[in-house]
């Protein structure tokens, strides 16, 4: 379905939530297009490209409203290297520490790379009046209807305006060189680079500035960190830790678990990626829980908004061996040890260490 590869690990049909194996997001630094993750909270809706409008309002009764072809000959095209993450990658780790209910356990791969096109969202607010350093919000909303949210709405999200004047906050139509796909926002969606996936709205057809955040239930009630013991169902409002920047996370993509490793040593192998602001510097992995470390090679950085793949060579000295992995970002933070110190009612930003066991011939 939707052009994805037969591997492709679907949680749910509608609405259309997937992820790749680890072992096929290895394949490529940017993820093409068969194997990128797909986190939708409605039906997928079908655009007609020429008939596409994008409204920008001020949210004090101006309004301008863009085609493609507007958007193409007004404005340069640029191009950015981003990673995408949703803020429920690797829950399925918070709910082996207790459950979850009503949401998808996803694996590490509900992140991917791609190079995307487009106008930089700071070109079009600019020819629509709007001034660098102005403080305030800017909403993005789609056309699909949401009923997942109370009550059932649109889907929306909003990022300080700051970020949306950013050289790097795009409103992309091209993916890796193709006609950006109908599943993954086409024709135009917005990439907040280093933001988790939430904020970066698909079929974007309304674009509004704000003094405040967005009142969209995706803003204000869902993509917030809950105190541990809160009940998610009586969750009003502003609750909870709300959610822009990606944190500092990495884990392992290869090898796969499932086979058996033949060697006294395997080189194992991932990616790491930290959210606005911050930078990978460092990743560590570990044969003994934690107690020593070896570290390993990060690959060549391709731009501070995309993941950094990186591999290291460990022994296999035990018919079975518990590796885990762990990043550190440019102020020396690393991640959290376990799961159950993040756990929370919803599921978000499982940073804990990735964990990987592989088996020797007995
Ligand atoms: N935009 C719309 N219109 N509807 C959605 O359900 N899901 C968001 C975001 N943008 C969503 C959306 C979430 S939570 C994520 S993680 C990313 O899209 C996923 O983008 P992808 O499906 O292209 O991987
Ligand atoms: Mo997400």
């Amino acid at each position: 379905m939707w052009n994805k590869r037969a591997d492709t690990v679907v949680h749910e049909t509608e609405p259309y939530n997937a992820e790749p194996t680890p072992t096929a997001l290895a394949e490529g630094f940017l993820t093409d297009e068969d194997v990128f993750y797909s986190r939708n909270h409605g039906p997928i809706p079908d655009i007609d490209p020429a008939g596409w409008r994008l409204t920008v309002a001020d949210g004090h009764g101006m309004s301008r409203s863009f085609s493609l072809v507007e958007l193409r000959e007004e404005f340069d095209e640029i191009s950015v290297v981003a990673t995408l993450q949703c803020a429920g990658n690797r829950r399925a780790g918070l709910m082996a520490v207790r459950e979850i209910p009503g949401e998808d356990p996803w694996t590490q791969c509900a992140t991917s790379t791609a190079r995307w096109n487009g106008v930089a969202l700071a070109d079009l607010l600019r020819s629509c009046g709007v001034e660098e350093n102005t403080p305030g919000h800017v909403e993005f909303v789609g056309p699909d209807v949401s009923d997942l949210a109370t009550p059932p709405q649109r889907y929306g999200s909003s990022i300080e305006l700051t970020k949306a004047m950013s050289a790097e906050t795009l409103l992309a139509w091209g993916m890796n060189g193709q006609p950006l796909p109908r599943v993954h926002g086409g024709p135009v969606r917005v990439v907040v680079p280093g933001y988790i996936g939430a904020r970066s709205v698909k079929w974007v057809d309304e674009i509004t500035l704000r003094d405040s955040p967005s009142d969209n239930w995706f803003q204000r009630v869902a993509y917030r960190v809950l105190p541990s013991d809160a009940d998610p169902d009586s969750a009003g409002p502003g609750d909870g830790i709300s959610l822009s920047s990606v944190a500092l996370n990495c884990d392992f993509l290869h090898p796969d678990p499932t086979t058996t490793i033949h060697g006294d040593e395997v080189r194992v192998g991932g990616y790491a990626f930290a959210g606005d602001d911050r930078a990978v510097s460092r990743v560590q992995v570990s044969t003994d829980d934690g107690a020593t470390w070896i570290e390993a090679e990060l690959a060549e950085s391709q731009g501070r908004w995309a993941w950094r793949h990186w591999s290291a060579v460990v022994p296999l000295d035990a018919p079975e061996v518990e590796l885990c992995v762990r990043a550190w970002d440019g102020a020396a933070a690393t991640q959290p040890a376990s799961a159950a110190e993040l756990w929370n009612p919803k599921g978000y930003v499982n940073n804990s260490w990735g964990r990987l066991t592989l088996h020797r011939p007995p």
